[in-house]
C-alpha cells in the first residue's frame, strides 16, 4: 500500500515535470511563429482606384509647363479636399537636366496633422515627356499617358484618401497620422536618345526639392511607402536595393502583411534590382525610412512597356491595384492600435 503509494507518487511527479519541461517544446513546435493579427480596415475598392487613373490618363500627358499638367494637379487638390483632407500645395522651380526650368508642385494630403505619430505615403503625379523607349523612333519623342508609370500609385493613393473621408466622417480615423504626398518632375529624368552623360540626379526632382525643403518644418514620419507602377496584371513587388539598404524593417512588415492577405504571389519576399527613385530621396535627404513598392520582373527590369505609348489604361487591373491598396490599409491599421 505505502510503495504503491510512493510509486504513484513519483510517477506523477514524472508525468508533471516533463509536462512542465516539455510545455515550451511545444508551444514552440505548434505555435507559428508570431503570426499576424489582421485588423478589419474599410474595404479598398479596385474599380474606384482604376477609375482614378482613368480620370489623370484622360488629362492627356501630365508633363510639367503643359495646360494638362495644370488641370490634373487642379483635380488632384480638388479630390483630397473633397475626401477630407488638409492640402498643402508645395510649389518649386526646378532645373532638369537640358536647363529647362519646371514649374513644379508637390502635393500633400494630410489625415490628423496633429499627431505625432505619421507614416507617409508617396507616388509621382507626373508622367513622362518622352517615350524614349518606344519601339517606334518617330514616337519617341512624344509623352506618354503614363497609366501605369505615374497614374496607377495615385490611383491607389486617391482610393486610400476617399475611404479615410469616410472614416473621418464617422469619427474612425486609425489612430495615427497619414500623410499622402504626391510628387512632381519625377519622371523628366535623361531620355536616352539626349546625347551626353547619363545623369542619375536628372530624375525625381521633386522629391530632391521636397527632401531639402520638407513642407512642414522639421517634418518627421516613422516611414515612408513609396509606390510605383502598381496597377499591372501581372505586377511583381521584389525587394530594391534602396529599400534593403535604408528601410530593410519596413519591406519585412509590407511583405509579411501582404503574404497574411494571401497577396505572396505579387510580394516576393526577394531581392531585385536597384532603383534610383522618389524613395531614394526621402532615405537620404528627408532621413525618412522609405520603401519603393515598385514592379520589376526577374531578370527582365520594369514592365514591357515602360516609357512606350503602350503605357496605357489596358495594363491597368483593378485588381492589382487593390491587392496594393488593402495591403496598404492593412500596415495604416496595424500601426494605430
Ligand atoms: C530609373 O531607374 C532610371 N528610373 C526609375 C524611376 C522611375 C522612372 N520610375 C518610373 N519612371
Ligand atoms: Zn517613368
Amino acid at each position: 500500500m505505502n510503495r504503491s503509494f510512493i510509486v504513484l507518487i513519483l510517477a506523477l511527479s514524472v508525468v508533471t515535470s516533463t509536462s512542465c519541461t516539455s510545455k515550451p517544446k511545444t508551444a514552440a513546435s505548434t505555435t507559428p511563429p508570431l503570426t499576424l493579427e489582421l485588423r478589419p480596415t474599410p474595404e479598398f475598392r479596385g474599380d474606384s482606384a482604376r477609375s482614378f487613373v482613368q480620370a489623370q490618363v484622360a488629362f492627356g500627358p501630365r508633363v510639367p509647363n503643359t495646360r494638362a499638367h495644370q488641370a490634373c494637379k487642379d483635380y488632384l487638390v480638388g479630390q483630397f479636399e473633397r475626401f477630407g483632407a488638409s492640402v498643402i500645395q508645395q510649389q518649386a522651380n526646378v532645373r532638369a537636366f537640358d536647363g529647362t526650368i519646371l514649374k513644379a508642385t508637390n502635393i500633400v494630403a494630410s489625415y490628423q496633422p496633429d499627431l505625432d505619430k505619421r507614416i507617409l505615403l508617396c507616388a509621382h503625379w507626373d508622367s513622362r515627356p518622352w517615350a524614349d523607349q518606344d519601339p517606334d523612333p518617330k514616337k519617341r519623342q512624344e509623352p506618354i499617358l503614363g497609366a501605369n508609370d505615374g497614374g496607377s500609385g495615385v490611383g491607389v493613393l486617391m482610393e486610400l484618401a476617399r475611404l479615410l473621408g469616410v472614416e473621418a466622417a464617422n469619427n474612425r480615423l486609425p489612430n495615427v497620422g497619414i500623410d499622402i504626398l504626391l510628387f512632381d518632375a519625377e519622371d523628366y529624368g535623361y531620355p536616352s536618345f539626349y546625347p551626353g552623360r547619363e545623369d542619375m540626379e536628372s530624375w525625381c526632382l521633386g522629391a530632391q526639392y521636397w527632401g531639402k525643403n520638407p513642407h512642414k518644418v522639421g517634418y518627421k514620419a516613422r516611414y515612408g511607402i513609396l509606390l510605383d507602377m502598381v496597377g499591372d496584371p501581372e505586377a511583381t513587388f521584389y525587394w530594391d536595393y534602396y529599400s534593403v539598404r535604408y528601410a530593410s524593417p519596413v519591406l519585412e512588415n509590407v511583405w509579411s502583411i501582404a503574404a497574411a492577405l494571401g497577396h505572396a504571389s505579387h510580394f516576393i519576399k526577394k531581392e531585385g534590382m536597384s532603383v534610383m527613385d522618389d524613395h531614394y530621396y526621402v532615405n537620404t535627404l528627408a532621413r525618412i525610412p522609405c520603401i519603393d513598392i515598385i514592379d520589376t520582373r526577374e531578370d527582365s527590369g520594369f514592365v514591357p512597356y515602360w516609357h512606350t505609348h503602350r503605357d496605357d489604361m489596358r495594363n491597368i487591373s483593378a485588381s492589382t491595384l487593390a491587392v496594393v491598396g488593402q495591403t496598404l490599409l492593412q500596415v495604416l491599421y496595424q500601426e494605430a492600435q
